[in-house]
């Protein structure tokens, strides 16, 4: 089978119905018995070709999720289409996902080897592993001289990241994103993203004692010898959980080398929090291996997209047109730029501005590591769900703000690993190569320099106070102590109040709306979910009152 479908089940709409029933004429069904055995069908029906429903949200990520649930809970049928595949059923194996020291097909979007970010030990390639091309969990993108790492299926980068729910430096919130009000994200919207998220802390005692994060507290002593302060990072990651995985009382997920290619327990990814209160609403479907390609204007209003279906080898099934009045982009800073940039440039929506493709940036991110005493052991145990970040933003020439990372090998490395997080000023530039069908970057690679140049500086200093070295063996077949080409957080592409209004609406397209990391200018400071979900909460509630209310009435 070759789509699945989530357990959403009909139900005859209320206030939206106006809008949908009267859109979808006699097309998709709106009433019904809510019998489980039909839905599958009704998904199918729901974005069968040539079907047109109220909102389609393209993508299930972060922004993607917020925005589905308030439309839904506003009295709005929305389609979600998902490229990915649902992964909430177990495989043969008896697991959803696969380890990251085990990895399989589950482990990659359509690769034949895994490229896991730290792709090598003493310069080996001991890491990645040969596999079967599968629409498997973690992606990587390679535009040359900087990769993206992102998730794929329905939660999006939910399934496969840190988890860390970190909200920014007030003064630098309101520099990147100066038309949004820092005030009002702190006092209304980040709390609200915080709690539908489930962000949690470490049980600081707890911390302190276990094995499982002796890692963290070495890196915290070494940081704090340099005069860098360490601070506690909030996880989506349910700590009372890990704590029964530590004392044998629930099966082991952080604390069995899950993380990147998913984790079997403990996270609370997006299909355990907003997504499953859309489901929840009877107003949401979700349509896997659905990629939107192509997006039109609909003579009628609204808009046309074109949808190819695939089934799990890769395999085109269908090719569909699905018409909307509402069209939210939520398929992440590449999808959803790239959706924009192949409307602007085949004529499709000729009319998009030259924003569109500009202001990308990998939040400055660097990964490095360090070389331990012997006397520094970091534990043969380590909790791959991060907890502790290292802030040196304050510094006037090098702002960084590194997280402790783990090596969960499952023996002793003596390494200490960092996601650094640097201010990089530079910017890349997106555009469509006709030829190929495909967004490419502009990034030079001297354009990581500046975040190289942070990374060092910091590191350095550390390294100064305690004695010790760069690991150079870890990235690759040559030595190299700084990992500058590939980013966990991409960002921009469609920014906030250049390619779109101050709430994501794209000028002069009534009904289109960019919702996720793409409208963040290349930049945030932290780790960026917690402000992608805020941002989204703070634009659609703007929108349901203004855009969607009035024409259901
Ligand atoms: P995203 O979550 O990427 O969702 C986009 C969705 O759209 C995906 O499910 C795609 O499959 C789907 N899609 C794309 N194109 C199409 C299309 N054409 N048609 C249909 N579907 C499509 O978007 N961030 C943190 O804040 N804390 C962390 O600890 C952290 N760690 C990370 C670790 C890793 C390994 C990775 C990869 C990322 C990490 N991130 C972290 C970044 C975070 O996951 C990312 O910023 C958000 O997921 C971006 O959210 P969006 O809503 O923009």
């Amino acid at each position: 089978m070759s789509v699945q479908y989530g357990p959403s089940r009909r139900r005859v709409l209320g206030g939206g119905i106006a809008l949908g029933a009267a859109a979808l004429g006699g097309g998709v069904l709106l009433g019904g018995s809510g019998a489980e055995a039909s839905e599958a069908a009704e998904a199918a029906e729901v974005a069968r070709d040539g079907a047109f429903v109220p909102a389609v949200v393209v993508g299930t990520g972060y922004g993607a999720a917020v925005t589905a649930l308030r439309l839904a809970e506003a009295g709005v049928r929305v389609l979600m289409l998902e490229m990915g595949r649902w992964w909430n059923r177990p495989a043969e194996d008896g697991r959803v996902f696969c380890g990251m020291l085990d990895p399989d097909r589950r482990s990659s979007w359509f690769r034949t080897r895994t490229a896991a970010p730290l792709g090598s030990f003493l310069w080996l390639d001991v890491v990645d592993r040969n596999i079967e091309p599968y629409p498997g969990v973690l992606d990587r993108v390679d535009f040359g001289s900087m990769a993206v790492y992102a998730g794929r299926g329905v939660g999006g980068g939910s399934l496969v990241n840190g988890g860390m729910a970190v909200a920014p430096r007030r003064d630098y919130l309101q520099r990147v994103l100066p038309r949004v009000d820092a005030g009002e994200m702190y006092r209304r919207y980040y709390p609200r993203a915080r709690a539908m998220l489930r962000a949690n802390g470490v049980d600081r005692t707890w911390f302190e004692g276990t094995e499982w994060y002796r890692y963290s507290r070495v890196a915290r002593e070494q940081a704090a010898r340099a005069g860098v302060r360490s601070v506690f990072l909030d996880n989506i990651y349910d700590f009372r959980y890990m704590r029964k995985e530590a004392d044998g009382t629930a099966p082991r997920s952080a604390l069995a080398g899950e993380l990147i290619y998913g984790n079997n327990h403990g996270r609370m990814s997006l299909d355990k929090t907003y997504l499953a209160a859309a489901l929840r609403t009877g107003r949401v479907t979700i349509a896997t291996l659905h990629r939107a390609r192509s997006v039109r204007r609909r003579r009628a209003g609204g808009y046309v997209l074109t949808v190819e279906r695939s089934d799990e080898t890769g395999r085109r099934t269908a090719v569909k047109e699905i018409g909307c009045r509402y069209l939210f982009l939520g398929a992440g800073s590449l999808g959803s730029t790239e959706l924009l940039l192949r409307a602007r440039e085949t004529g499709t929506l000729p009319d998009l501005g030259p924003e569109i493709g500009r202001c990308w940036g990998p939040n400055g991110n660097v990964m490095a590591a360090r070389a331990n005493h012997p006397s520094d052991p970091t534990g043969c145990h380590q909790s791959t769900v991060p907890v502790l970040g290292l802030d040196a933003w304050d510094d006037p020439r090098h702002p960084v703000f590194a997280e402790v990372t783990p090596v969960p090998a499952g023996i002793e490395t003596w390494i200490s690993l960092y996601i650094a997080i640097t201010r990089n000023p530079e910017r890349g530039t997106f555009v469509y190569d006709r030829a190929a069908d495909r967004m490419r970057l502009r990034w030079a690679p001297d354009q990581s320099r500046p975040a190289v140049d942070a990374a060092r500086s910091f590191f350095d200093r550390v390294n100064r106070a305690n004695r010790t070295d760069y690991r150079y063996d870890l990235f690759g077949p040559r030595a190299k102590a700084f990992a500058d080409d590939f980013t966990y957080h991409p960002l921009g592409g469609c920014v906030l109040g250049r390619a779109t209004d101050p709430y994501g609406r794209i000028p002069g397209h009534p009904g289109l709306y960019v919702t996720d990391g793409a409208l963040i200018p290349g930049s945030l400071g932290v780790n960026p979910f917690l402000t992608i979900t805020a941002l989204a909460e703070r634009n659609v509630e703007r929108i349901v009152r203004q855009d969607v209310a009035p024409s259901r009435s």
